[in-house]
């Protein structure tokens, strides 16, 4: 029987490299989004490789995460690796000046939706005595940046909350990672910046940006990884790259 591996918003960017790259490596793959056309799209990519159940939900909603995990199947139901990838930022305001609904989202998603999903499946994992963990934080929870500010909270919040569960199930041979990339072009900064596509483009301009698949490279390393190890923490950059603030572009 096929691993299986459990990938939030996987309907684009990092968590669509995953569940492919996770699917051609002989995972059977859950894939999660709220768009079901495009979530269908993607699940015709995965179908390729190996069995696929998309599951159109929003992480924010903790009642509909609830039914979703509880209405898997006996196929499906042991999750082996979970991918907490769902995630955005908005904006790049100054914190003084910043939109409170754009606040509000960036919490409920990156923290609130990545507690719903762990809550809901990291019992069965201790309960089995497997599983793990791979959460997506970022450089930007490493320090703050000029207008990131709640945003790079968010993403502390995530190692807080990664390094907390990593503590919780040291007992069990559950494993959790926290991979934290720097700038991976795909369509974060078109959301960040609401559709404007010219000012997303330039965030990559003058650099080779990451993609999605190398940082989906580095889950799977992690999860592939020899079962007394466990890969805590990676900090992936692009090169030229130093920090979520210094970047040196030619
Ligand atoms: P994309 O915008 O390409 O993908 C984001 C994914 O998250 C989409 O599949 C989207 O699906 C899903 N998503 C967003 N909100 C929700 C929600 N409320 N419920 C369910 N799914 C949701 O961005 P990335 O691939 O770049 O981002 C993935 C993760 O990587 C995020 O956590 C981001 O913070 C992090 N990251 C990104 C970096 C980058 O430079 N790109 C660097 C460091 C970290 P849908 O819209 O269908 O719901
Ligand atoms: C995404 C990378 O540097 O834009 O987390 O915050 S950055």
């Amino acid at each position: 029987m096929n691993k299986i591996v459990l990938v939030t918003g996987a309907t684009s960017g990092i968590g669509r490299a995953c569940a492919l790259t996770f699917a051609e490596a002989g995972y059977d793959v859950i894939i999660t989004g709220r768009r079901s056309d495009v979530l269908a799209e993607v699940a015709d990519e995965v179908s390729k490789w190996n069995d696929v159940l998309p599951l159109v939900f929003d992480v924010r909603d903790a009642e509909a995460c609830k039914k979703a995990i509880e209405g898997l199947n006996d196929k499906w139901r042991q999750i082996d690796v979970l991918i907490n990838n769902a995630g955005l930022a908005l904006g790049l305001e100054k914190e003084y000046e910043g939109d409170i609904e754009d606040w509000n989202t960036m919490i409920d998603t990156n923290i609130k939706g990545l507690l719903n999903m762990t809550r809901l499946v990291v019992p069965g994992m201790v309960h089995r005595n497997q599983g793990h963990v791979i959460n997506i934080g970022s450089v930007a929870g490493d320090a703050a940046y000029a207008g990131g500010n709640v945003y790079c909270a968010t993403k502390a919040a995530v190692k807080a909350i990664t390094d907390g569960l990593r503590i919780d199930v040291a007992e069990s041979a559950v494993r959790v990672t926290n991979i934290k990339p720097g700038l991976v072009e795909t369509n974060f900064s078109n959301v960040r910046f609401h559709g404007d596509c010219d000012r997303a483009d330039n965030v990559y301009k003058g650099i080779t940006p990451l993609t999605g698949t190398d940082i989906a490279d580095v889950a799977l390393y992690a999860a592939s990884a020899p079962k007394h190890v466990q890969i805590a923490e990676v900090l992936v950059l692009a090169t030229h790259q130093a920090s979520g603030s210094v970047i040196v572009r030619k």
